[in-house]
């Protein structure tokens, strides 16, 4: 059998995937879920048809979003991660005996399930004492917070369907509110490349400058999403992550990544001019 899944990745570019299996169909409340299993990049979930992750190349997003912010500041102890259902992010997090209490808000709950069945190595510290899950709206979380987290990390969907509330600027506004003043905020930022992609980009950086006296964008690469050129928004009240990043100190703490080093952390703050104009 000749099977392949298709993603548009422009109204004119697709990318596609040999599939071995389909392993799972499903539709929740929100959207829905699928699991491929495919010959080059493993198992592959994917929500509304579009990527997520792929267990051959999500080392290198759940790296990128996390250990940037938690090698800025060695002191982060409250984390609030917004979407994330995989739990990619956490297995990362959970890597850091200083952290003591994460707050993992993920609208649906179905895709956590799904998660821990077909994705075991990203789910796989989702049981970790520290971690609370809650099956909520993440808009509507952060409404009620004050003063509290040192990092909220928003590991969402593109900016339409259920994740479209996490790009808007009330939502950035109560993350700032949500922060202590110490607090940073790292968002899935889009692709710069592809027209609508870098519009979504766009937005998003320019209503968070509007609160965060720190604003910064950093870029990885992902054969799987659009492009393959990501970007995270890094933005914070006090920190600089280039300028406070005690490199020493983090390769101390003897941490094994795939693909993050100390290195590549500033590195990745060196945007090409085309993202630059961008901004
Ligand atoms: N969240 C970002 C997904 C964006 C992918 N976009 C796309 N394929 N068009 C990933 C969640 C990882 N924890």
């Amino acid at each position: 059998m000749n099977l392949w899944f298709v993603e548009n990745h422009s109204p004119n570019v697709q990318f596609s995937m040999r599939v071995i299996e389909h392993l799972y169909t499903g539709k929740s409340e929100f959207q829905k879920i699928d699991v491929f299993q495919t010959a080059e990049f493993g198992r592959v979930l994917t929500l509304d048809g579009y990527v997520m992750v792929t267990e051959k190349d999500e080392f290198i997003y759940h790296d990128m979003i996390t250990h940037v912010p938690m090698a800025t500041n060695p002191g982060i102890k409250k984390v609030l991660v917004i979407g994330a259902g995989d739990g990619g992010t956490i297995r990362e997090l959970t890597k850091y005996d200083s952290i003591e209490h994460i707050d993992m808000v993920e609208i649906d709950e179905m895709v956590v399930d799904v998660c821990r069945e077909f994705l075991p190595q990203t789910a796989s510290k989702l049981d970790d004492p520290r971690v609370h899950l809650h099956f909520e709206d993440g808009l509507k979380f952060v409404r009620s917070r004050n003063d509290e987290y040192d990092l909220i990390i928003v590991d969402s969907t593109d900016p339409f369907g259920p994740g479209e509330g996490l790009f808007t600027r009330e939502f950035y506004g109560n993350c700032y509110k949500a922060l202590n003043d110490e607090g940073i905020l790292v968002n899935q930022h889009e692709s710069p490349f592809y027209e609508e992609d870098a519009l979504g980009m766009q937005r998003a950086h320019k209503r968070i400058i509007g609160f965060f006296p720190v604003c910064e964008v950093y870029q990885l690469h992902i054969p799987t999403y659009p492009s393959g050129h990501w970007l995270f928004g890094f933005a914070s009240k006090k920190y600089d992550p280039i300028k406070d990043l005690d490199a020493d100190a983090w390769n101390q703490l003897g941490l094994q990544t795939k693909y993050y080093n100390t290195d590549i952390h500033v590195g990745s703050f060196a945007l090409p001019n085309y993202v630059k104009e961008q901004l």
